[in-house]
């Protein structure tokens, strides 16, 4: 038996709900017959001294200390990485999984790429001395001086075997978020994966062989939720929430029949949301979907590897406010060679869906994390090789928490990647990017006032 503590570094914008992945990898340790203690120091209300989350973590007393990376949030984490040396530590998470030989530089003994649970697991077997190191798939670590990767882990494909996340949440303080009881996750993955390509995209933990739960063992975890924590609201993580019409409809019956109500939200790719399915998810409780646009011009969407059309989202768009599902329609600016007119298709792109749209998501100024096409194919040429250790950290005005006006005004106001400049865009068209943000602001207030008097709430991204 090990006893693993796991950490979610210090990050300038703080998360509000228990993470789903520390909520995963607890579970599957205790499973595996582990003790386990968490901290989120990522939180509104969680101290994150050094020293006090060192003074924590040295009175647990662990075997293995495991850090969560997040790519904004790396430099944070690596300078707690130095304040924990004392400890073996192993880094996990999207960052990690991308850049592994990068954390083993930076003080950790031992990376764990992919998804965690069965690797972690396995990497506590080492420690006890059960298991070499070796066998271990998916693990990065020092060997005699050099750096080495073990083969992958394939994708989990057998998702009802993972324990069960819910069963880990009495290791999160509710302190830490400003609660006074325990707190659910914001959300549940009923599928990891998505097949789609987006140049953009940093989606390497989950990546692209799209793998789904049964319908019952996600109604199962509904009903848990709401018996447990009479909670009756909550969004999907889920990559790509509608791939396969028939998972989808064989998911909203089973949702439907949990008993009282539930509502949700998701994200979703609109080449996957026919009105069929769209009808099927609204009877679910489905009360809003972020759809992944991106670019409003036809030919930048080709580019971006998006794999729709303009008319199909005005099409999604149309049937969702049909159907009184709350569409959040997700565009970006400022992609690498972005002429004026691509941009202003987009801009214009607001004018044409703000009748039909819920909204548009906030911020939106491309950034091109590693791993991505955006990256590889432009960090030489512009320069930014390895900007998230080179450079500040970006940080973003905290996630819209509601979608009232005044939380638009707020988390709509900047968005720190467009002073930034990855892309070396001239000083006219950043202004033109800057001058587009404000548009969308503006045109998600109006959605906004459009829609005042519906009667569901749906939170926002900052909710979570
Ligand atoms: C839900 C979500 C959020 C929620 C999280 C809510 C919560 N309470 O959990 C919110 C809205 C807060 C959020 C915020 C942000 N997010 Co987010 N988010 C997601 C999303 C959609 C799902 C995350 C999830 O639960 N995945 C499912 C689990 C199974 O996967 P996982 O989290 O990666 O964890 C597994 C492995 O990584 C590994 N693992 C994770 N941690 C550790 C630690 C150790 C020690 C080990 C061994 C293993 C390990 O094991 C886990 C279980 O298999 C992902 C997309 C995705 N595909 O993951 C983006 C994603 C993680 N987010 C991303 C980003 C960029 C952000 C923001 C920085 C956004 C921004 N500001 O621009 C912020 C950062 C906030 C913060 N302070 O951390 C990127 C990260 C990219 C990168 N290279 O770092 C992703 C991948 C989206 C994308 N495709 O670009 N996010
Ligand atoms: S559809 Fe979404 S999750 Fe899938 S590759 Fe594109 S941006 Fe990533």
């Amino acid at each position: 038996m090990a006893r693993v503590f796991l950490v979610n570094p210090p990050s300038p914008e703080p998360v509000k709900t228990p993470l789903l992945s520390f909520c995963h990898l607890a579970a599957a340790l205790r499973e595996g017959g582990h003790e386990v203690a968490i901290y989120d120091a990522s939180t509104p209300f969680a101290p994150r001294g050094h020293a006090d989350i060192a003074g924590r973590v040295r009175a647990f007393a662990p075997d293995l200390v495991g850090l969560h990376l997040k790519t904004l949030h790396v430099q944070p984490a690596y300078a707690l990485a130095a304040a924990l040396d004392e400890f073996v530590l192993v880094a996990g998470g999207p960052h990690a999984t991308i850049v592994p030989a990068e954390p083993l530089a930076h003080g950790f003994d031992w990376v764990i790429r992919g998804e965690g649970e069965d690797a972690l697991v396995e990497l506590a077997e080492v420690v006890d001395g059960k298991r070499a190191a070796a066998e271990v798939a998916g693990l990065s670590w020092i060997d005699r001086g050099m750096v080495r990767h073990n083969p992958e882990r394939p994708f989990n494909t057998e998702l009802d075997r993972l324990a069960p996340p819910l069963t880990a949440l009495d290791l999160f303080d509710p302190a830490w978020y400003g609660a006074t009881s325990t707190l659910p996750p914001a959300g549940l993955l009923s599928s990891r994966g998505c097949p789609a390509a987006c140049t953009f995209c940093s989606n390497d933990v989950t990546g692209r062989r799209f793998r789904y739960r049964s319908a019952a063992s996600v109604a199962a975890e509904i009903g848990y939720l709401r018996e447990r924590f009479d909670s009756v609201g909550f969004s999907f993580f889920d990559d790509s929430f509608a791939v396969g019409r028939r998972r989808v409809k064989e998911l909203c019956d089973a949702i439907a029949n949990v008993g009282a109500p539930v509502w949700w939200t998701c994200t979703a790719h609109p080449a996957h949301l026919d009105r069929e399915v769209l009808a099927d998810m609204k009877r679910a409780g489905c009360a809003g979907i972020d759809i992944g646009m991106e670019s409003a011009d036809p030919g930048m969407l080709v580019r971006i590897g998006k794999g729709v059309t303009v008319e199909r989202v005005m099409q999604v768009l149309e049937w969702c406010a049909e159907l009184g599902i709350h569409s959040v329609v997700n565009l970006m600016f400022g992609w690498p060679d972005e002429t004026d007119e691509e941009l202003d298709a987009t801009i214009g792109f607001l004018d044409r869906a703000v009748d039909v749209a819920g909204g548009f998501n906030a911020r939106g100024v491309v950034v091109p994390y590693p791993g991505t096409k955006v990256y590889e194919q432009n960090h030489e040429r512009f320069g930014f090789t390895g900007w998230w250790l080179t450079e500040r950290a970006l940080e973003y005005p905290a996630f819209p928490t509601a979608w009232d006006e005044a939380e638009i005004a707020r988390a709509y106001a900047t968005d720190p990647a467009l002073d930034r400049n990855f892309f070396r865009h001239p000083p006219h068209r950043v202004e033109r990017i800057r001058a587009a943000l404000v548009a969308k602001a503006d045109a998600t207030l109006r959605a906004t006032r459009r829609r005042a008097e519906a009667s569901v709430g749906v939170p926002a991204a900052g909710a979570r």
